[in-house]
């Protein structure tokens, strides 16, 4: 029994040198990112169950409008970062739907540029993101990471009030290039 017992425990020793050696020399270094990785990954899932999407203001109405994301304007090579159509006339009830037709993009409303009383909307980057419109007025929008390089656009909801935040709107100041932007949309719509 105490030689097989000792002999047992080299045969083990040396199965765990060998195991050492080799998990030094080949999995050691690809191994041990995996797993934090897939660690960081399970830490990431578990807070982000996704929320149940907000109520409608008021009832969608049935139209949507589609607005593009592109990183590069496709009917313009110079044109970088842009919401296509930029400027949108809309109803109360429609709906706004913003593509991500080009990766790193989203849409977030500006709160200064929102309707009294209208709560907006925040996309997620690369994600898909729509809102129904809930009263008359002017509504400006941003990608939150292209803001200041412009990527910017406009909805004018038409109706009873509509210009009721337009001076407000306008007024607001915004980082880089949006202002500019905002200027140019504005004086496309005519107002
Ligand atoms: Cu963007």
């Amino acid at each position: 029994m105490k030689r097989n017992y000792l002999m047992g425990t080299a045969a083990i020793a040396g199965l765990l040198t060998l195991a050492a050696c080799g998990g030094g020399r080949t999995d050691g270094t690809d191994a041990a990112p995996a797993e934090a990785t897939t660690e960081a990954a399970d830490e990431a899932a578990a807070p982000a169950e996704p929320a149940a999407p907000a109520a409608p203001e008021v009832e969608a109405n049935g139209t949507v409008i589609d607005i593009n994301m592109y990183t590069r304007d496709p009917d313009e090579s110079s044109g970088m970062q842009v919401f296509k159509p930029r400027l949108v006339t809309a109803k109360v009830g429609d709906t706004v739907r913003f593509i991500p037709t080009d990766p790193t993009h989203q849409s977030s409303s500006i709160a200064s540029m929102l309707p009294e009383g209208a709560a907006g909307w925040e996309g997620e980057i690369n994600k898909e993101v729509s809102y129904v419109l809930p009263k008359p007025g002017i509504y400006g929008y941003q990608c939150v990471p292209h803001y200041a390089a412009g990527m910017v656009g406009l909805i004018i909801v038409e109706g009873e009030g509509m210009e009721a935040n337009l001076e407000a709107a306008k007024a607001a100041s915004h980082p880089g290039l949006a202002g500019r932007k905002f200027e140019e949309i504005f004086a496309e719509a005519g107002i």
